[in-house]
């Protein structure tokens, strides 16, 4: 049994709503509400964030506090890193999706010389980038970050050369300022069903893996797992992304961008089954919690579900 550490990442300066940060501390108390012993024992790290420079009049409007998340991802990447270096599973519990750029570079710096995919479980491609963003939410921009791809076949914006150097910096995070940290070969998606032209643009050119919530439903969330382990079969090492946007909004609204007709609970309860102690699963991110959307902090009672299945206690 691989030794857990959990990190609390409670970045939420790449999402273009407040309370993703409080995600994580939800999770907690629910915890503490149900009495659940399964983080008891575990060791936990917050990660410091830089959620106090949050500013909505931010200068990078393409790239929205990008001038903050270039900084603390930093800390985020070293942590990950740490936590493998000493041995130890990272189950990071972030704030909003951007974090996973951090979280990428982090294995990408202890893994250095293994190929590593990644299974991208979202209501969203997350591949825009600061010159095809209609929002300038760099949440929507982590994978395009680890591709290192700009999408220029479809700009629309002009970023500052500000923000250029921010987003460079972004996507050179870590050990020896690598770009790309992902070939799209090695991305798969599940769940996403909601995208703008520019994303699908580069799903299309690269072929990425993606099996929409109606494909899961047709194939069976067994199959289409066993499909994304296929693609990704030639990886040494995957890191898993659960964005809770991924489930039904029958299932909680508590998280910033919710959008209907998604994974069911049964889907979700597989995708960790099958995922969390795969051999090749070396870090398992679930991010984009946010209690100030939710009623009665159900996002995060659904959260603890889905952990008491993996979790011992
Ligand atoms: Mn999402």
């Amino acid at each position: 049994m691989r030794k857990i550490h959990v990190l609390e990442a409670a970045s939420e300066n790449g999402a273009g709503k407040r309370g993703a940060s409080l995600g994580p501390a939800a999770v907690i108390l629910e915890a503490a509400e149900q009495c659940s012993e399964i983080f008891r024992g575990l060791p936990w790290t917050p990660v410091p964030d830089l959620n106090h420079r949050y500013d909505c009049r931010t200068p990078n409007r393409h790239a929205k506090n990008i001038e903050n998340l270039s900084e603390s991802l930093e800390w985020l990447c070293d942590a990950v890193q740490k936590v493998l270096d000493a041995g130890e599973f990272p189950l990071i519990i972030s704030g909003d999706h951007s974090n996973a750029i951090g979280a990428f570079s982090g294995v990408r710096n202890h893994y250095h010389n293994e190929r590593i995919g990644i299974i991208w479980v979202d209501a969203h491609y997350d591949l825009h980038s600061p010159f095809t963003t209609p929002s300038g939410n760099v949440h929507g921009m982590a994978l395009n970050a680890l591709i290192g791809d700009d999408n220029l076949d479809c700009q629309r914006n002009e970023p500052s050369v500000e923000t250029i150097g921010y987003w460079e910096k972004l996507k050179r995070l870590g050990h020896h300022q690598i770009t790309p940290k992902l070939l799209p070969s090695d991305l798969a998606f599940v769940g996403v069903r909601d995208a703008e032209d520019e994303e699908c643009h580069m799903v299309n050119k690269y072929g990425i893996f993606d099996m929409e919530p109606d494909e899961v439903d047709e194939y069976g969330i067994d199959k289409v797992i066993d499909m994304a382990l296929d693609q990704l079969k030639d990886c040494d090492r995957i890191y898993v992304s659960f964005d809770v946007d991924s489930q039904d909004t029958s299932i909680s609204m508590g998280t910033g961008t919710p959008v209907p007709e998604g994974l069911d609970y049964p889907q979700a309860v597989r995708i960790f089954e099958r995922l969390f102690h795969h051999p090749k699963v070396c870090a398992f991110e679930i991010t984009e919690i946010n209690p100030m959307l939710d009623k009665d902090n159900s996002m995060a009672k659904i959260v603890m579900k889905l952990l008491s299945t993996v979790l011992p206690g």
